[in-house]
């Protein structure tokens, strides 16, 4: 049984300071546009933004990797979230002077590099990939006081937002939501990636299960999110299988936007601790964390930090030591999977691979304001051997069966299909 995860007041080891045979790309999104920095230790940090071609002013937030147009050169999404500046800044809330909610300023585009598309504007916070439908990935934005969008890659090069006619802009009664953090995976084993959005207390988080044929519905209230979710107010979050039983659980960063809420209303909280809920057949189940203190988080990234095939996570916390979150693991079995492509991309971002029933999209995006341990981890529960079935960006379809449990396997792409 799941035994919580251990508090680390530490921060995570430092980068390693050998000189790296390929330099390393370090991405980051702020107020007055993103930065790309390249370091490759002997001379570190150099901004390459303007060489890169993606210098674009604004307000940026969270940025993925992803290869739109499967030419195997990963391009770059920044969602971006409103005009502002400190010139045009204002408070809100009367005597409480309170930040302004979204709708206050005006919205704006995100930025893909690369993009001939759709430039529809939002107040966007947060950004995940999948393929929804047709060999292509598409991209959900997670709009803040408004509706959600579903851009549609329509494989040549365009995409189209649907999120309306799609079923995942707006809460099951059709209101807008606060779009903060968001995951685009499976989360009930079905094969077809669902959608997960973190919203302000009185909305639910979003859950929005896809159907197929390019349609989706909102079940926030079947899967458990209502209880779990409607005082809470959401970030980062992930869809991870936690205690390996094969169901891919929640992990989700809270707390407040208002650092004074308490004074405004008593029923809800400005430092929260994160949410873990435990998938039970397609519904969530709280469970305990280990973390009983209260925080600011709002960043989380996912990834299996002491490579013991069982996953960890690192919580961004405002004000403080960033929390590592180890997880002790328990006694089934695991497979994680690291996908090396030859005529994909490199590390096969975007392909979508299956194990004993279970689907994950290859993807380092998601949550809010982090990025993920590229690795596929999948739970199996007491099989000692599975099967991997991957469909790569570049068409090529593969079976590996007889693989053995509990170990990091490398997955390369066949040369030719
Ligand atoms: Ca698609
Ligand atoms: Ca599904
Ligand atoms: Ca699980
Ligand atoms: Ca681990």
């Amino acid at each position: 049984m799941w035994k919580g995860m251990s508090r680390r007041h530490s921060l995570l080891e430092p980068l390693d300071k050998r000189p790296a045979k390929n330099s390393k790309l370090l991405r980051l999104t702020a107020s007055g546009g993103p930065v790309f920095s390249r370091a490759d230790f002997a001379d570190p940090f150099t901004d390459v933004t303007a060489k890169a071609g993606v210098a674009g002013g604004g307000w940026s937030v969270s940025a993925g990797f992803f290869d739109y147009d499967n030419d195997s050169h990963l391009d770059l999404f920044v969602t971006r979230y409103m005009e502002w500046d400190t010139k045009h800044s204002k408070a809100c809330g009367g005597a409480w002077r309170t930040y302004c909610p979204p709708a206050e300023f005006p919205a704006t585009t995100n930025l893909l590099y690369r993009n001939r598309g759709d430039v529809k504007k939002g107040r966007a916070l947060g950004v995940a990939f999948a393929d929804y439908d047709d060999g292509f990935m598409d991209v959900f934005v997670a709009n803040d006081g408004m509706q959600q969008y579903l851009f549609h890659n329509n494989g040549n090069g365009t995409f189209t937002e649907c999120g309306l006619e799609s079923g995942a802009a707006l809460s099951a009664d059709g209101k807008p939501l606060s779009g903060m953090g968001t995951v685009f995976q499976d989360y009930d084993n079905d094969g077809k990636p669902d959608v997960l959005v973190t919203v302000l207390p009185r909305e639910i988080y979003g859950l929005y299960h896809n159907d197929g044929a390019g349609l989706f519905t909102a079940r926030s209230l079947e899967t458990g999110l209502g209880t779990l979710t409607a005082g809470s107010s959401g970030w980062g979050i992930g869809l991870e299988d936690f205690d390996d039983d094969g169901w891919k659980d929640l992990l989700v960063a809270q707390s407040h936007v208002l650092e004074n809420v308490e004074a405004i209303d008593q029923s809800l909280h400005y430092l929260e601790p994160p949410l873990l809920a435990l998938n039970q057949n397609g519904r969530f189940e709280r469970a305990d964390s280990g973390i009983t203190i209260p925080v600011a988080g709002p960043g989380l990234a996912f990834g299996d930090l002491n490579n013991d095939g069982w996953m960890d996570a690192v919580l961004t916390v405002l004000g403080g030591h960033p929390l590592v979150l180890m997880n002790h693991g328990g006694k089934r079995h695991w497979l994680t999977i690291t996908l090396r492509g030859t005529r994909s991309n490199r590390d096969g971002l975007g392909a979508r691979v299956r194990v004993n029933g279970q689907t994950r999209f290859a993807t380092t995006g998601g949550s809010y304001l982090s990025s993920n341990d590229k690795r596929l981890h999948f739970g199996l529960g007491d099989a000692n051997t599975a099967t991997a079935e991957i469909w790569w960006p570049s068409g090529t379809r593969q079976t590996v069966k007889d693989v053995r449990a509990d170990q990091f396997l490398e997955i390369r792409e066949p040369e030719q299909s």
